[in-house]
């Protein structure tokens, strides 16, 4: 069976890298295909947010440079969310430079993105020293890569031949690299990757800016593994809103893929 028919913990065996395992069996534990994205600009509300929505997510997904008081204690409450509520990190650096900037902007710098973050992505536009870089960082420290196959927004270049140019980078890479972020299952039916979709929201139909969106029950009937959903979940407002939004994407996620694997 392909991965798209089976279910998350059957699809353990199929991977050995550490970040991809935490994820799935994190998935099962809350039945929970939900990351949110926290795209937020203070430490107040990033925590506020993060806290609320804890409870439903397996991953919580960063834009760690967008944060106007960003220092080490939120990292450390960050970090101390994650144990509370059981989910894992991803930061959305889209890392895109040659082999030996990446090694420093993933290791190095205020934020130190490889000592807290499970799970980071980047551009395949440099080519293949890319992906050997951000591994010499992350292998080590038992992270995961995902690469970025396909966009979610109007006019992406990423498509067509580009996007197939990803897949086979990423059997180059098979331990570190762990699946992509694309708007559909990718891969031979034999290979298990990771998809983790963004572009989801109830209701609305994009931005004002190019982002375009779609239901979860779409995005994982065509192959998502993970629906990651930002403004959708956290622009309703106070806490509670926030945390009613989050399970309400949790349980929509659920359903659809407990329709695609049939149980
Ligand atoms: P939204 O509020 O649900 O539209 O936020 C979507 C998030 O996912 C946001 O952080 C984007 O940077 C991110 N994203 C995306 O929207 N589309 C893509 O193709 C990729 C990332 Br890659």
């Amino acid at each position: 069976t392909p991965p798209h028919s089976q279910t998350y913990s059957s699809r353990l065996s199929n991977h050995t890298n550490p970040a991809a395992r935490a994820l799935l069996q994190c998935i099962e534990r809350k039945r929970s295909n939900l990351c949110v994205s926290v795209d937020v600009s203070t430490k107040a509300r990033f925590l506020e947010v993060v806290d609320a929505v804890g409870p439903s997510v397996c991953l919580i997904k960063t834009h760690m440079d967008i944060l106007e008081d960003f220092d080490a204690d939120l990292l450390e409450q960050l970090q101390a969310l994650s144990k509370k509520h059981d989910f894992l990190i991803f930061e959305d650096r889209k890392f895109a430079d040659i082999g030996n900037t990446v090694v420093l902007q993933y290791s190095k710098g205020t934020q130190r993105i490889a000592s807290w973050s499970h799970l980071t992505n980047a551009h395949i536009v440099p080519g293949p020293g890319i992906i050997s870089g951000l591994a010499s960082v992350g292998l080590p420290l038992g992270r995961g890569l995902l690469l970025l196959a396909e966009m979610s927004s109007e006019g992406t270049l990423a498509r067509g031949e580009y996007t197939d140019a990803a897949v086979r980078m990423a059997r180059g890479a098979r331990e570190f690299v762990v699946g992509f972020i694309a708007q559909r299952r990718l891969g031979e039916e034999g290979e298990d990757w990771l998809i983790l979709t963004p572009g989801v929201q109830l209701g609305a139909a994009g931005d004002t800016m190019g982002q375009q969106y779609n239901t979860p029950s779409k995005v994982v009937g065509e192959g998502a593994d993970v629906i990651i959903v930002g403004r959708g979940v956290y622009a309703k407002g106070g806490k509670e809103e926030v945390r009613a939004e989050a399970e309400r994407y949790r349980r929509e996620g659920w359903a659809a893929y407990e329709k695609r694997v049939g149980i």
